[in-house]
């Protein structure tokens, strides 16, 4: 027997302040079920300054560090684990280039063109490789004893 998770890979997917303040959320949610996506978990939470300085480490030296950390923590974001085969580039894929201006010319059935402001502001964000996706859902699902997630989690939805 095989078992229904058989091929599945999971990644983590992410509504920033500007798509859950912007009421984007609805119509992200159906993109991703349409395109063939199970959504696994989901949480409703917000970063803080710490939280969002360890989730984005990798980009600690880069010019935009201080303004991503600023707009990532201005309001609730909304935490998915997606599940299907080939989640974690079909993800990508989905949500479009990271500039929302270019998407709206290169990708423009893509979430971030419909959704998207411009190169900081777009809207979601996706695991970029499976080990930064086994490592983004520990941050945010991992057991509380390792840590990893000591921000609060303002509200659960099954
Ligand atoms: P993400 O991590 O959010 O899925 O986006 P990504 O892989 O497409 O982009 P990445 O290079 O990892 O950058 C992380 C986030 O930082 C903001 N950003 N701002 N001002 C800029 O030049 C700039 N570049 C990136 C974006 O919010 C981007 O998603
Ligand atoms: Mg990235």
């Amino acid at each position: 027997l095989t078992s229904g998770n058989a091929g599945k890979e999971r990644t983590l997917a992410m509504i920033k302040p500007d798509g859950v303040s912007g009421n984007h959320t609805e119509k992200i949610k159906e993109a991703i079920l349409e395109s063939g996506f199970g959504i696994a978990k989901e949480i409703v939470t917000s970063f803080n300054e710490d939280s969002a300085s360890r989730f984005y480490a990798e980009h600690s030296l880069k010019k935009f560090f201080v303004s991503l950390i600023k707009y990532i923590t201005r309001g609730q974001v909304l935490v998915m684990v997606l599940e299907k085969e080939n989640a974690v580039a079909d993800w990508r894929s989905l949500m479009g280039p990271t500039d929302a201006q270019e998407a709206k010319i290169s990708h423009p059935n893509s979430i971030r063109a419909m959704c998207g402001l411009n190169i900081e502001q777009n809207c979601v964000h996706g695991s970029d490789s499976l080990q930064s996706a086994r490592r983004e859902i520990a941050f945010f699902f991992g057991d509380m004893s390792s840590g990893s997630v000591n921000f609060s989690i303002l509200n659960y939805i099954s």
